[in-house]
């Protein structure tokens, strides 16, 4: 048998968690493509041949329909598990679809149905770290953890998850690939924290870029919503997602921009609605050539010299449903 195995997943807490249950349920040598969170289209970079068997996990398939289908016509085997939003599954014969888009689903909770609940710890840290927080917590009363030990496995999630935001490997404390190696050597993920180090270390570094963002003084503050301006680097890119989502809980009635410096001076935003109407995010974004969803969205490049623009538009944005009420302009 010339068969391969290759496992695709998304680098973060519930792409890695969903794969590494399946390992130590499938024990195999298999190729690793992972990245962080940021690279969805996985699948294109995948070359595989007819018998090959592909487990993907946690990846759009809205984002990966044509790679998908190319590798199946190829005659390659797949065993797809994912709970983001999808038209319609294509059927196929070589294809095994796991895909349940339900809001308290994610892709480790997934493979624990299938597996039984085999693995549940390294689920519950894929479910935390995909902010399924109650979820998570009931899933862990069946395992009898202490309050102690779900407060562990949901920091060693929410940690994972973060060491997956960043620009490029340069930014991240480990490389996802890289730190799933050592997570399958464990069968349970509090052995995990106890024997290997990149747990705390995770956790420390994810708690110094906050600390690091919180004290950043708005560069605009008014009655409707905030901008903040990061500066070029490393921990700016791995925060800004985090420091959007803190924001937006502390003031439920703002709106939210977080501008990141790039090296050549341009910017890269973020936005969050305001909480309370949840509305306008992506029609804000889409005048500046970006896009997203009503709530949260981004726009990749801000040249410097729109930022001014940027700041009419944004403050006279009213946040509701609709058309946005832009500036004239
Ligand atoms: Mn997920």
């Amino acid at each position: 048998m010339n068969d391969h195995y290759i496992d695709v997943c998304n680098g973060d807490a519930d792409g890695l968690c969903a794969v590494v249950q399946w390992r130590l349920h499938a024990p195999q040598t298999a190729r690793l493509v992972t990245g962080l969170k940021r690279d969805i289209a996985l699948l294109e970079r995948v070359s595989a041949s007819r018998g090959d068997q592909l487990l993907v996990c946690d990846l759009s398939l809205r984002r990966n329909r044509a790679a998908l289908l190319r590798l199946l016509e190829a005659g390659v085997s797949v065993r797809y598990f994912d709970h983001h939003k999808v038209d319609d599954i294509p059927v196929h014969p070589l294809l095994d679809a796991h895909i349940d888009v339900a809001s308290g689903a994610c892709t480790s909770l997934l493979v624990d149905r299938y597996l039984g609940g085999r693995f549940r710890a390294w689920a519950l840290v894929g479910a935390f770290g995909d902010n399924l927080t109650t979820v998570a917590h009931g899933l862990a009363l069946t395992l009898g953890l202490s309050l102690e030990d779900r407060g562990r496995l949901q920091t060693l999630g929410e940690s994972i998850n973060y060491n997956a935001y960043g620009d490029s490997e340069q930014d991240v404390h480990m490389a996802p690939g890289r730190l799933y190696e050592m997570m399958l050597r464990y069968r349970d993920p509090l052995d995990f924290l106890q024997h290997e180090v990149v747990g705390q270390e995770l956790d420390a570094l994810r708690q110094d870029d906050m600390r690091r963002a919180r004290a950043l003084p708005p560069y605009l503050q008014h009655a409707r919503g905030s901008v903040y301006l990061l500066p070029d680097a490393a921990w700016s890119r791995r925060v800004s997602g985090s420091l959007a989502n803190f924001l937006a809980a502390a003031q439920p009635p703002q709106a939210h921009a977080l501008l990141t410096a790039t090296a050549a001076g341009d910017f890269r935003v973020s936005v969050r609605a305001p909480l309370r109407t949840q509305a306008g995010a992506a029609e804000f974004c889409r005048q500046f050539g970006g896009d997203g969803r009503a709530g949260a969205a981004g726009i990749d490049h801000l040249p410097a010299a729109q930022l001014e623009r940027f700041i009419e538009v944004f403050s006279a944005t009213r946040w509701t449903d609709g058309p946005a009420v832009a500036a004239a302009s």
